[in-house]
């Protein structure tokens, strides 16, 4: 069998450019600021930065909608220190892999401004152009040419004076989306792609890739989706995710831009409403398509039938037969990414673990030890592995996200209280992950010297980078040994996965083994996620009684385990304290 691929063993750290540091005192996170703490990500040993988009944007939606793809906003600095950036990182052996987000540009890019200004412009067809519904008339309430609502609120479509026809916008009306059907906007995209590689960039986190082949019929129609629960439009979804020609657009990408280097590079497709079976197609490496993707799954358990913010209690046990599903799905063929959090999502600790002062870094040590010994490639986005919370967002004014405040506006514009809307946005609202990373404990965190754009959480007086490079029981030292051990132990790396105690509320268990011709190793991760006390019914308990621990998995080894451990194993089952972790090895 072919070596497995690097990425196996690798680690990827998200870096969101607007929050990480600001260098020249505006307020906004920069390249230059980025480059002034490489050395932390060299300490955590991450091998991979994912770079939220810094590309030319109006920032309607924080750089993801860009207005030129070959050059860096100047808000986030140039070119020129983007070069300097890869430089830092490739000398500290960090690959860096920036963000794709071509399922729409912004209104304001050239091919947009061209494509609006009359119908027979020749890039009219590179966007989603359509008149109004038949028999009603352009701006009339219902006359889009579809239903489908926009995941920003309002619906997909925005009327354009110009011509009098609407353009399609999945996302903010200062997102268009690119007609893929057009083979001229492919290989503009692919161009553009190829470029970036040369510039010496390791490769692509590709935006809502999977909504980039709309259904269509011949005569150029495309299709209402039904609608209810969720507010007056349709749910567009059957229509564009994982559309019909979406793994041929794919694999004509891998042809056009990748072939032939891919070995080095790393692709990553985010995926919203990606299944099992989908995922096991784009991530087969026969076919070529992408190396792994993201699915949406587990960051939808506490979603309640009105969509992200109704917020409903997580259930372990949905958290785990849905990990399990995952990790079974793409065990023979295809690779798992594995996330707790981005900034699309709120703060890990604060969603799946507990982040009272008490247990806010047990638990968030107990997520990474759970997230990292799962078979995939891990990603942290930037403050989890400080075990950063979510902020302390409390008037609808502390918010800055187009998503939470269209939501807000429209909810209430359809006569809900404003105060039970807040309460929906204070648990899921993005700016909760967006909020400046906590670099010292002085003023605004040393994220910047002037006013930040967004409120710095007042607990970066404990929970901040100086702080916790400096203390070996930090979280942060414990991800950093996790990322080690990815690369030093091939049964973490590559161990087949096994879920156990599918129907325990309180207890995460579940083994990896690794067949060599020395014979069979076995890891057993047995964690409590809980904040009071926990019994694990381990299967076969007695024959872990006297395993070794996994060397750097254990957080707080200086405690020792729980006080009956190991006579409570050796008796079937497993004394654990709340976010305890053990990690055991049987040769
Ligand atoms: O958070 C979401 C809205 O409820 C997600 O559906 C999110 O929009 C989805 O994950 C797609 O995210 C990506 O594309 C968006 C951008 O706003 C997100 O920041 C990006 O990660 C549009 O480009």
């Amino acid at each position: 069998a072919a070596a497995p691929a690097w990425w196996t063993s690798a680690t990827v750290y998200q870096v969101y450019p607007r929050s990480f540091a600001d260098s020249d005192g505006d307020g906004v996170g920069d390249i230059p600021g980025i480059r002034a703490h490489v050395d932390h990500l060299a300490a955590l040993g991450v091998d991979v930065v994912w770079l939220s988009p810094v590309y030319a944007t109006p920032q309607d939606d924080n750089g993801y909608d860009i207005s030129d793809y070959r050059a860096v906003d100047p808000t986030f600095g140039t070119l020129e220190d983007l070069d300097g950036l890869i430089a830092d990182l490739h000398d500290r052996g960090i690959r860096l892999v920036m963000d794709l987000v071509v399922n729409h540009t912004s209104d304001e890019h050239a091919w947009f401004v061209e494509s609006r200004s009359s119908s027979d412009n020749p890039k009219r067809d590179w966007y989603w152009w359509r008149p109004a519904r038949a028999g009603m008339e352009a701006g009339a309430p219902g006359a889009e040419p579809t239903n489908w609502g926009s995941f920003f609120s309002g619906p997909a479509w925005e009327l354009d004076q110009a011509t009098g026809e609407y353009y399609l916008h999945l996302f903010s009306r200062k997102q268009p989306d690119l007609n893929w059907e057009n083979p001229q906007v492919r290989e503009a995209v692919y161009d553009m792609m190829r470029w970036w590689l040369d510039r010496g960039v390791d490769g692509f986190r590709m935006d809502v890739i999977n909504l980039i082949s709309k259904r269509v019929g011949d005569d150029g129609s495309l299709t209402d989706g039904p609608v209810g629960g969720n507010g007056p439009y349709g749910d567009g979804s059957a229509e564009y995710v994982c559309g019909p020609r979406i793994h041929e657009f794919l694999a004509e990408m891998h042809r056009e831009v990748f072939a032939g280097r891919e070995a080095d590079l790393i692709t990553v497709g985010e995926m919203p409403g990606v299944t099992v079976d989908d995922a096991r197609l784009f991530t087969d490496p026969a076919r070529a398509e992408v190396d792994m993707v993201f699915q949406f799954e587990h960051v939808g358990l506490d979603h309640g039938p009105g969509g992200k913010f109704d917020v409903r209690p997580l259930r372990l046990t949905d958290l785990k037969a849905s990990f399990g599903r995952w990790q079974a799905g793409l065990a023979d063929v295809g690779w798992n990414s594995l996330y707790w959090d981005n900034h699309d999502q709120p703060r890990a600790v604060s969603r799946f673990g507990d982040d009272s002062p008490e247990h806010r870094e047990r638990s968030a040590a107990c997520l990474a030890t759970l997230l990292h010994l799962h078979r995939g490639t891990p990603y942290v986005y930037q403050g989890e592995e400080l075990g950063m919370t979510n902020a302390p967002l409390e008037r609808i004014e502390d918010f800055r996200d187009i998503e939470s405040l269209n939501h807000f506006r429209q909810a209430v514009d359809a006569g809900a209280d404003p105060d039970d809307v807040l309460v929906g946005l204070r648990a899921m609202g993005r700016d909760n992950a967006r909020t400046p990373m906590h670099w010292d404990g002085s003023d605004h965190a040393g994220f910047t010297t002037g006013e930040p754009w967004i409120a710095v959480q007042p607990n970066h007086d404990a929970v901040n980078a100086e702080a916790a490079r400096a203390d070996e029981h930090s979280v942060f030292h414990h991800y950093r040994r996790l990322i080690a051990q990815r690369h030093a132990e091939p049964v973490v790396a590559l161990g087949d996965f096994t879920m156990l105690l599918l129907d325990d509320e309180q207890v995460y268990a579940f083994t990896r083994t690794l067949t060599t011709d020395a014979g069979d190793e076995t890891v057993l991760v047995v964690a409590n996620v809980s904040s009071s006390p926990a019994r694990a019914a381990v299967p076969d308990a007695a024959a872990w009684a006297d395993a070794e621990r996994l060397e750097g998995c254990t957080y707080r080894p200086d405690e020792g385990s729980a006080p009956d451990a190991d006579a409570a194993l050796a008796a079937g089952a497993l004394a654990l304290r709340p976010w305890e972790a053990l990690v055991l090895r049987r040769r």
